[in-house]
């Protein structure tokens, strides 16, 4: 069976995850250390990197843009019969959305306002692209494709902030709110994590040491910032 070296936060592994869902097709997944990777790991994991996915060969594959299309030659594709044009279009967009998982990370890391306003707006800069591209309820219409998967790790975090900081990433875009929507009904955003997901999530990225974290919304009034911490650590 395929296994999966995972980290539980990391979005880089929950795109793979949720592919590997949305497709059926069963795996094994294996949780490491990042602050202390096993030799094995290491051995088999040239960027040193997750996700790392081991395929029924036992080769070791690595880069999660590789991975995805690996799972698209391997296996029974979400979508069936897409032109090749219309697979390097879905491609690009798949990498519109991963080229931003790590400006995700670092803008929920913020430990000031400043900081957070800064990153926000890079952040913004892949929903301003997803606003003006996606139909409705999924990224090409009523069926869901690899690209839905690829933004889902950001639109699931996105979620999990709002719902316990009150701070929407997506408040200024009204369509991609409505894909986060139909993409949060289909069950993949739960399926494609573990139980302890949101807790160790939230203890990460909504710790005192953030600025969401301790209640700062700057879209409130009188929340000033603690400067006790300035760590700016990514999953
Ligand atoms: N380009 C890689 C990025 C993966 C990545 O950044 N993974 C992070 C966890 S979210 C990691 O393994 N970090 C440990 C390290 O870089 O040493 C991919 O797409 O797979």
């Amino acid at each position: 069976m395929i296994k999966v070296v995972s980290f539980t936060i990391c979005p880089f592994v929950q795109r793979i995850t949720a592919l590997l869902e949305a497709k059926n097709v069963p795996y094994q997944i294996e949780f490491i250390s990042l602050k202390n990777k096993p030799q094995w790991f290491l051995d088999i994991s040239p960027n040193g990197q997750v996700p790392v996915l081991v395929t029924d060969n036992n080769t070791a594959l690595f880069e999660s843009d590789a991975i995805a299309e690996y799972l698209d030659d391997a296996y029974p594709a979400i979508e069936n019969d897409v032109l090749a044009e219309q697979k390097a279009l879905d491609r690009a967009w798949s990498y519109q959305a991963a080229k931003h998982y790590l400006v995700q990370c670092s803008t929920m890391r913020s430990t000031d306002e400043t900081t957070l306003n800064e990153r926000e707006a890079k952040l913004a800069k892949a929903f301003i692209k997803a606003e003006a591209n996606v139909v409705h309820p999924f990224w090409k219409g009523e069926h869901l494709s690899n690209v839905d998967m690829a933004w889902l790790p950001l639109l699931h975090r996105a979620a999990i902030i709002e719902q316990h900081s009150g701070h929407d990433f997506l408040a200024s875009f009204p369509k991609v709110k409505a894909w986060q929507q139909a993409l949060a009904k289909t069950g993949l955003f739960e399926q494609s994590v573990t139980t302890d997901f949101e807790e160790k999530f939230v203890s990460f990225y909504l710790s005192e040491e953030t600025y969401l974290g301790r209640g700062c919304d700057p879209l409130q009034q009188g929340c000033a910032p603690s400067d006790s911490c300035q760590t700016g650590t990514c999953c």
